[in-house]
């Protein structure tokens, strides 16, 4: 018997290169570009924590071979910025090959520029996410992520987990997936709301990050069937206003956390990280006059916004202020799910808002009803059975604080600060109406 105890390699070297000049270093990677010179190859290799430029003269190699390296660090001689530390060049006595691939790749990954179609980049996706760019979409939703996250923490909020398979949707509507659960039938949830709900009455503030369901029929740039859902909900609040201003606080976290960590990333992506000081904010009802004054965009009776009138807003935002988001609130009660409160001052609007970013819809929130008899009252007007819904509201018959949160679509943020051009391409592994795998 042998003892394990806690650990793993870890290179100061890989997480430093610059550091290192003069000196002699080995460390192992896979070759991701490999350019004979004559006598000697540039070889670009990609190790955990980015890409390194290798100099070797030997024997010649194979790009896709995993590979432990032994050399000496010097400045270097070209600075190419997809490298990662593009200072430094290791200047290699000995290069030990690991493994070793034994087909070549079925499209040209050594690119600096993938460029294969969707279908392509999907159907491989295990391939195609090796590519330096597509690799660094999921570095920057992991810094986003982070960045939230750590904000949440900060901040008090309780990291909660709740089912995927429910008795119940919470969001309304035709796109629930429903399933046979041993006899039963169930859904996959398009939403925690009712759980983060329940939980402001045990911790006050919590929130969750993990995959939500919508079985959305159609094929467009900004839904996918499953999706990662930012959710946050906040006990003891005394205006919608203030959710709005912790989501504000969150996204300026975000940003700056990413600047901080996320550098080579965003080089190599050519990120513009916006700057929010704060957002402006106006009424659903303003913005529809608005996009019919100015646009002639009259769908003033439709309760909510289509993908064309949220491009137009954000546009005129972007003119008129600079920013790049906007808050639209007090959308129409019709519109907005039952658990959603409607406003004192006029009950055909509610206390809720979305937020636009860039010209898409990337968070919905507001102000829940938190009293029992209101929130019986408006499933009934709804012709809804609140029988069914016994498991939500009796966190309401014996008293729930005054409460409201939002949910925010990770692939949807990623999408819009990484200016890609389908929420599809910040996904790993997109579900679309046509597509179940890889
Ligand atoms: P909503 O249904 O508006 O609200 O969803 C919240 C956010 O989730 C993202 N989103 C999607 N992203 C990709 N594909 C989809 N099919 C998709 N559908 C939604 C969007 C959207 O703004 N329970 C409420 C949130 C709350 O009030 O707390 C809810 O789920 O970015």
């Amino acid at each position: 018997m042998f003892q394990i105890s806690p650990g793993i390699q870890q290179s100061d070297f890989l997480k430093e290169p610059a550091k290192f000049i003069g000196q002699d270093v080995d460390f192992k990677g896979v070759i991701f570009k490999y350019k004979a010179m004559g006598n000697f190859a540039f070889l670009q290799v990609t190790t955990l924590h980015g890409i390194l430029q290798v100099i070797y003269e030997g024997a010649p190699l194979k790009e896709g071979a995993a590979t432990h390296v032994f050399g000496q660090v010097r400045p270097a001689s070209i600075k190419d910025p997809f490298i990662s530390s593009p200072e430094i060049e290791i200047v290699a006595s000995k290069i030990v090959t690991l493994s070793s691939p034994s087909m070549p790749m079925p499209f040209d990954i050594t690119k600096k520029d993938l460029n294969i179609n969707n279908d392509i980049l999907f159907d491989q996706r295990m391939l195609s996410m090796r590519h330096p760019k597509q690799k660094a979409i999921f570095k920057i939703q992991e810094g986003l992520v982070q960045g939230l996250r750590n904000y949440f923490i900060a901040h008090d909020l309780t990291e909660i987990r709740t089912p995927k398979i429910v008795k119940e949707g919470a969001e309304g509507g035709a796109n629930i997936f429903s399933l046979d659960y041993f006899g039963q039938k169930a859904y996959l949830a398009q939403s925690p709301q009712f759980y983060k709900e329940f939980c402001t009455g045990v911790f006050e503030r919590v929130f969750e990050i993990g995959p939500v369901f919508r079985a959305e029929k159609h094929n467009t740039s900004r839904h996918i069937n499953e999706y990662t859902s930012i959710d946050v909900e906040i006990g003891n609040i005394t205006s919608f206003h203030e959710i709005m201003q912790f989501e504000v606080g969150a996204l300026q976290a975000a940003f700056k956390y990413l600047k901080e960590n996320y550098a080579y990333t965003a080089r190599l992506l050519k990120l513009e990280i916006p700057e929010v000081n704060s957002i402006p904010s106006m009424k659903f009802s303003e913005c529809k006059e608005l996009l019919k004054t100015k646009y002639n965009m009259d769908f003033t009776t439709e309760p909510d916004l289509s993908p064309g009138e949220e491009q137009k807003i954000c546009e005129h935002v972007k003119q008129e202020t600079g920013s790049e988001f906007v808050f639209i609130t007090h959308y129409p009660s019709a519109k907005r799910p039952f658990y959603a409160m409607d406003d004192v001052e006029n009950i055909e609007e509610t206390v809720s808002f979305d937020l636009l970013f860039r010209g898409v819809e990337i968070t919905t929130g507001g102000q829940r009803i938190h009293d029992y008899e209101t929130i019986v009252a408006k499933m009934n007007r709804r012709g809804m059975n609140p029988i069914n819904f016994e498991f939500f509201t009796q966190a309401h018959k014996y008293g729930l604080l005054p409460h409201g949160g939002f949910g925010l679509g990770l692939e949807r943020l990623t999408q819009k600060i990484v200016g890609l051009e389908s929420v599809k391409l910040a996904t790993m592994f997109p579900r679309d109406i046509g597509r179940l795998s890889p």
